[in-house]
């Protein structure tokens, strides 16, 4: 049972005893800021059908600050980047199942949350009904390899509700994955409100890929979004991904489009020009209200597929945007072709053009039924072709690494092996087709640290993050179906120490946890090679 949980704590061990938790047992805390933690954990435990517990006095369960631990080992401390800037990096945790009771002290509020997460899943995973649940007795010692663990949410493609991304949010807060990037600007539609130019919502946000509807976040609802994410301690890193796709700039704002807008939003072409009149007003105005709305320390300035841009031109756009992002007191993240702006390039870059079977030709475009005028397909070629250049010049410019690498982690991958039979039109239906698929197994069987030759050691890597891009998502269910069970997969990759992870173990800890999501009816793949039964 204590195996279930994933990610795979550090070390657990079982004592060979067990620990009642019965309803009106009570929940205690050593330090006041601990008890919103423990009210939530309440509050979760009944709305999933768990004893109903109560908060103070002297508890069943206690939570406390404390990283003093008389331990032999502990676990190494993560490595890479806090998407909080929480210093030292402390979600080291220990997690005690006694007999008399349950203790669990971290070194930080975060820490105590992990853990709390970890006792969730040992509930969850564990026989019982309302009134009791019969736990075994251990002790797990936890933290995580990687500072940043994360998912880019594309909502630009296909645009998601505000309670759509917090069911989202409270998948990543259950595999302990702690960043929501949101990719709020693309060709298809803006999502964001920008009160000093607010066309960009009005025409810009109206619709979507295809037919499907648009939306956008009021600043409100943002807030809710932020606020939601942060009491379950993730961070959101929003995205406004300029000077390409901007398609839906163009419609909202004619004026800022340097020649005729190309009315075909799925066409990747057209950027926006530094040296055009009103741009850079544009651009620092709004990046001033995104920060406004960000309490956390990043903005993602996209820069990705710059394709038909200027070499010389997109250099100083970028440069702008992380001056810009610089002056308003955050700092910058892009994706990797952020680096072809050399120095002054932002001090996060997200590597991921990686495809071991190499970047798409022009002619595999068109055997996907993409097409393309040929003149668009060469600058994308060049572009693409370029991609090898990129993780040298980031490291050079003294950048870390968010490893987000096309091949195991774009979750926008097709499946490729066979699922349920009723869910066999969805998997023909929902991924690219332009990419190999790839197999749940698949997407845990690699390791930052081997991928590239450049990236020789953990100082290199700020952390792994997914991505799950919408072209061929319609709906929150299509959405769901591509996240799990290979999101799963991806915090047990950037939350366990390197080394190969175990398919037998991992695959019975993953079918376990179809159980959650059939309650929580989260609509998930169910892979042939993993037994769901
Ligand atoms: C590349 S990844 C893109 C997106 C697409 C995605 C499809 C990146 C920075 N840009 O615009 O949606 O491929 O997987």
């Amino acid at each position: 049972m204590m195996s279930l949980i994933i990610p795979a704590p550090w070390r657990v061990a079982a004592t060979n005893g067990h620990f009642t938790l019965r309803a009106g047992d009570t929940v205690e805390w050593g330090t006041e800021s601990l008890a919103a933690l423990a009210e939530e954990f309440v509050y979760e435990l009944a709305a999933a059908n768990r004893p109903q517990l109560a908060v103070g006095g002297s508890g069943s369960i206690r939570l406390e600050i404390n990283d003093q631990f008389d331990a032999v080992s502990l676990p190494p401390g993560a490595n890479g980047i806090s998407p909080r800037d929480a210093r030292p990096l402390t979600e080291l945790y220990r997690l005690t199942v006694a007999p008399n009771g349950i203790m669990i002290q971290g070194a930080s509020r975060e820490a105590v949350y992990r853990g709390l997460t970890s006792l969730r899943h040992l509930v969850e995973h564990s026989d019982g009904d309302g009134d009791t649940v019969d736990l075994p007795t251990l002790e797990i010692f936890d933290a995580p390899r990687y500072a940043w663990r994360g998912l880019s949410l594309d909502v630009a493609r296909t645009f998601f509700t505000v309670e759509e991304v917090k069911r989202v949010i409270d998948q990543l807060a259950q595999y302990k994955l702690n960043v929501l990037h949101l990719h709020l600007t693309d060709a298809q539609g803006w999502r964001l409100q920008i009160d000093s130019w607010p066309n960009l919502t009005r025409i810009g946000g109206a619709g979507a890929t295809g037919d499907r509807p648009g939306g956008f976040y009021t600043h409100s609802q943002f807030s809710e979004l932020v606020h939601y994410a942060e009491q379950r301690f993730v961070t959101i890193v929003p995205e406004i991904d300029l000077p390409g796709h901007c398609t839906a700039v163009f419609a909202s704002y004619p004026e800022l489009c340097p020649s005729q807008p190309d009315p075909n939003p799925d066409l990747p072409i057209g950027s926006l020009d530094p040296d055009h009149p009103g741009t850079m007003t544009f651009l620092r105005d709004v990046l001033a209200e995104v920060a406004e709305l960000s309490p956390g320390p990043y903005i993602h300035i996209g820069a990705d597929e710059p394709f038909g841009m200027d070499d010389d031109k997109y250099v100083r756009f970028v440069a702008q945007q992380c001056q810009i992002v610089g002056d308003l007191g955050k700092k910058a993240v892009g994706w990797q072709e952020a680096a072809r702006a050399g120095a002054g390039a932002p001090a996060v870059v997200q590597y991921w053009m990686h495809t071991p079977e190499g970047m798409p030709t022009p002619g595999e475009f068109a055997d996907h039924g993409i097409d393309l005028p040929p003149d668009v397909l060469a600058e994308i070629a060049a572009s693409l072709a370029r991609a090898g250049e990129d993780l040298p010049a980031a490291l050079a410019a003294g950048a870390r690494i968010i490893v987000s690498p096309l091949a195991f982690v774009y979750l926008d991958r097709p499946y490729s092996e066979p699922g349920a039979p009723e869910q066999e039109e969805a998997r023909a239906r929902l991924g690219l087709a332009l990419y190999p698929g790839t197999t749940v197994q698949e997407a845990i069987q690699w390791d930052p640290l081997t991928i590239r030759p450049e990236l020789t050691s953990e100082d290199d890597v700020a952390g792994i993050e997914a991505a799950v891009w919408c072209e061929t998502l319609a709906s929150f269910d299509d959405l769901q179906f591509m996240l799990q069970p290979r999101l799963a997969g991806v915090a047990e990759r950037a939350w366990v120490q390197p080394g190969p992870i175990d398919w037998t173990d991992y695959a019975k800890r993953l079918a376990r946890q179809s159980r959650w999501w059939r309650r929580e009816r989260w609509n998930f793949f169910r892979a042939s090679s993993v037994d769901w039964s």
